[in-house]
């Protein structure tokens, strides 16, 4: 490139000016008083257009010594860093090792049931990196061999099917985001808050993009019987055979039989080498290591659907068969366990997501829901899908209570705990959609607190 500029002649390159022994000088020992004073030099006999560098001018500032790790060379920027990493599949750097998929102390781990939390409170944007994915298993979990895997369709067809894994993905497939949350998700804040941090308030929600193929499209290829197909039977391959009722209006919509999550094959934990994504729906819906779909004439009251995730009401009955995740947010920071370090400016951020289609608008309040103000939804804004929301914030360094409000496109309104309860009553153990309280006290620490 011509260095012939508005100057009429060469310029040289900045660093020219610069011997040599004093440019592996600063990247060995920094840039002190001295150093500085010669590079200022340096610059001025050349061009002041060509002296740029905000480094050197923040090094200037009156009263300040600057800021050594702006300064000061790091080894890393004067040496030969690795070749292309060893590990045939990547890594997160050392430096992010906190962030984990966690075990609440409280709940137990057994090979009949254990939980893995989602650290809501480190993560951007709406997509779960798929090894921080939330775990819920009823019998623990096997690596399938997807050779030896199968699916069955039977029942109310024509032609009833069994389809091996290479069969399934060579049909038309669809990719598509959505959030799953199990409907046991911020069940032990149900009376009291109980758990610390928004990691195990909200951490059994995760959000992907998952491909598979429409299962629409695979009862039509065994020929459904239209007329009186009303449910269908979703059946596990591991030691649980968990099962569960899946409306048949449902199943036609925008089910998948997924193989595909965050643009590979899913993990095994998380139901390879095939599991059922039914949009909106309650996690345990979305069967993992599907192996069997039975097309059926009426709901099949298995173990999950009759003395698991009902709701018992005030007025001594089981709700049963819930299946839409109702609207729901949270702020993940500030968020409990959190500490703000200095008042100033914060932006408050969180997740939206209902089972019933697009979030229409997210509201926050810093005074314990007294005011509210509309925060700003990112983009994208899809239907059955995490939404972020953002806010300007400037704490004033006296406690506040954070809260957030959702609404979805169908004008349904999250509910504050105290409404939940008029109507649930206080034996619910799922399906907790309430508002959820962040209380900064006045030292800065984010807790979890309920009020009515
Ligand atoms: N076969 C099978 N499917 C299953 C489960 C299970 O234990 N076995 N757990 C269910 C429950 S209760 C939930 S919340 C989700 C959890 O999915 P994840 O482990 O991928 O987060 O899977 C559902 N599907
Ligand atoms: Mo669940």
């Amino acid at each position: 490139m011509s260095l012939r500029g508005k100057f009429g002649r060469i310029q040289p390159a900045p660093e020219n000016f610069i011997p040599d022994a004093l440019i592996d000088d600063i990247r060995l020992n920094g840039l002190d008083a001295s150093r500085r004073r010669f590079l200022r030099k340096s610059f001025a006999a050349a061009s002041a257009a060509l002296v740029s560098g905000s480094a050197l001018a923040a090094a200037d500032h009156p009263g300040g010594e600057g800021d050594p790790a702006i300064l000061k060379l790091p080894k890393h920027s004067t040496s030969l860093g690795n070749p292309v990493t060893h590990l045939p599949y990547g890594q997160p750097s050392k430096h992010e090792a906190n962030l984990q998929r966690r075990e609440s102390p409280g709940l137990t781990r057994r090979r009949e049931s254990s939980i893995a939390f989602t650290p809501l409170q480190g993560l951007f944007g709406i997509i779960t990196p798929s090894g921080l994915h939330f775990e819920r298993h009823h019998a623990g979990w096997h690596d399938i061999d997807p050779s030896s895997h199968r699916l069955m369709i039977h029942g109310l067809v024509s032609t009833p099917k069994v389809y091996t894994v290479g069969d399934l993905m060579r049909l038309p497939s669809v990719s598509r985001m959505h959030f799953i949350e199990c409907g046991a998700n911020t069940a032990m804040d149900w009376a009291s808050p109980a758990v610390p941090s928004v990691q195990y308030t909200h951490g059994m929600l995760s959000c992907c993009e998952f491909t598979g193929v429409p299962l629409s499209l695979l009862l039509e290829d065994c020929g459904i019987d239209k007329k009186n197909a009303k449910f269908i039977l979703a059946e596990g391959a591991d030691g649980a055979s968990l099962t569960r009722t899946i409306p048949i209006e449902r199943a036609l919509d925008d089910a998948i039989v997924a193989w595909g999550m965050n643009g590979e094959m899913l993990r095994p934990e998380n139901g390879y080498p095939l599991r059922l994504v039914v949009p909106g729906a309650q996690g345990v819906c979305w069967v993992k290591w599907l192996r069997r779909l039975d097309v059926g004439d009426a709901p099949y009251a298995t173990r999950e659907e009759s003395t698991q995730y009902t709701d018992l009401m005030p007025d001594g009955l089981s709700r049963q068969y819930s299946l839409i995740q109702e609207c729901k947010s949270v702020i993940t920071t500030p968020s409990g366990g959190q500490r703000l370090m200095d008042k100033g400016f914060y932006n408050i951020t969180g997740l939206a997501w209902s089972g019933r289609g697009k979030i229409a608008r997210v509201d926050v309040s810093v005074d314990g829901g007294k005011q509210w103000k509309t925060a700003r939804l990112e983009s994208p804004v899809l239907p059955k899908c995490l939404t972020r929301f953002n806010i300007d914030w400037v704490w004033d360094g006296k406690p506040a209570i954070l809260q957030s409000r959702a609404i979805d496109e169908t004008g349904y309104v999250q509910p504050k705990m105290a409404e939940l309860r008029a109507v649930r009553g206080t034996r619910s153990v799922y399906h907790n959609n309430a508002i959820q309280s962040w209380r900064v006290e006045a030292a800065g620490e984010v807790v979890n607190v309920q009020i009515s």
